[in-house]
């Protein structure tokens, strides 16, 4: 079970991670804009010195290495969150907002693997401690998984970021008002029809003790299932990328959305986008691309269309079905 006090946990040993150096955080600017023609809002960051992060994989040997095999332990929030030597929690290294966490399998597991009914719940659960509805505290859970989904490391890892206050996600304004069902062939994952990129979304119960592993796998498996459909088209048009199932699952208390991705660069803006972006949360590292977003917003909309798939609101499952 997850300790109550996780929250407490987490800023106390975020504090003494920055004061000591063992953590690295970057300032931001934000620009709030918004889509016109889709009503997307988002939240722009601004990080030039981002550019200098070494990259995983490349150069110098601590790029290479997998940081959540033995992580610092100046960063681990919690060594064993279940009581079952399954999960680590811990704060990422690199955060651009305070309090950025990771769930990590304590053994190796890969990224591309899909999220086992324990790791979701372990996630609600994490979300549920660490939100706080009167003060206006919200969490994301996001996983990128596959290599076309933004993903840097290959440990298999959840992550944790507090949405900005009063921010209204794509997510948000679809699921408000809506109760919680299971998609089905009849009744379809909610899509904002003005948005042009696919983003399966389910609305989740209101209250927490509704919630339990079997009901958000079996959503989880619903979202996943419409993104296999494009995936197996995919396999004959782009044989080069068969068998490449890279998404975005993105997970508040409210909502569970998946997208879909078809590549992690957007070529028109030469931008990156991981999950965190489909929420409307977009890292800019390059004056000129932000240049040209606050000149028109709506050229994000084409940008994560470039890298996901079309959307597919209003369309019935037998239509496209895996
Ligand atoms: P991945 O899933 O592999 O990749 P990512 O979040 O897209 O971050 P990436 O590493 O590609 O960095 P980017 O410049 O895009 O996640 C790996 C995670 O492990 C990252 O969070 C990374 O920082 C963390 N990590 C790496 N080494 C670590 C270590 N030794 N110990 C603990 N954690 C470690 O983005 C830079 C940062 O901004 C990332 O933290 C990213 O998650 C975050 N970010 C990106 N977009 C954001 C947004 N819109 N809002 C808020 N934060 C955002």
């Amino acid at each position: 079970m997850v300790s109550k006090n996780v929250l407490e946990l987490v800023e106390e040993k975020y504090d003494q991670a920055l004061k000591n150096g063992n953590l690295i955080f970057t300032e931001t600017s934000i620009d709030k804009l918004k889509d016109g023609e889709t009503g997307m809002k988002y939240h722009v960051r601004y990080t030039p010195s981002l550019n200098k992060k070494p990259v995983s994989g490349e150069g110098e040997s601590e790029g290479k290495k997998n940081p959540f095999e033995n992580p610092e332990k100046e960063l681990i929030v919690l060594d064993d969150v279940n009581g079952d030597s399954k999960f680590r929690f811990l704060l990422n290294k690199y955060p651009v907002v305070k309090n950025h966490t990771l769930l990590v399998t304590s053994e190796f597991q890969s990224q591309n693997s899909a999220l086992s009914p324990s790791e979701l719940i372990t996630a609600y659960r994490l979300i549920n401690r660490m939100d706080d509805e009167d003060e206006g505290r919200r969490n994301m859970m996001f996983y990128n998984s596959g290599s076309l989904s933004g993903s840097s490391q290959d440990h298999k890892h959840l992550q944790f970021i507090p949405l900005p206050s009063n921010f209204i996600t794509l997510q948000d304004s679809l699921c408000s008002g809506k109760s919680h069902y299971l998609p089905t062939s009849r009744e379809e994952p909610l899509q904002n029809e003005k948005v042009s990129f696919a983003h399966f979304t389910v609305p989740l119960p209101e209250s927490s003790d509704d919630v339990d592993e079997d009901l958000l796998a079996m959503c989880y498996f619903s979202l996943l299932q419409r993104s296999f459909t494009f995936f197996q088209d995919w396999a004959a048009e782009k044989p080069e990328l068969q068998g490449n199932t890279s998404y975005n699952l993105l997970m508040t208390k409210r909502w569970m959305c998946i997208v879909p991705r078809s590549s992690t660069t957007s070529k028109s803006l030469s931008l990156n986008f991981n999950a965190t972006a489909y929420a409307g949360l977009i890292l800019v590292k390059d004056q000129e691309v932000l240049d040209k977003i606050k000149g028109d917003a709506h050229i994000l909309d084409t940008a994560l269309l470039e890298c996901g798939f079309p959307s597919t609101a209003g369309q019935k499952t037998n239509e496209y079905d895996y």
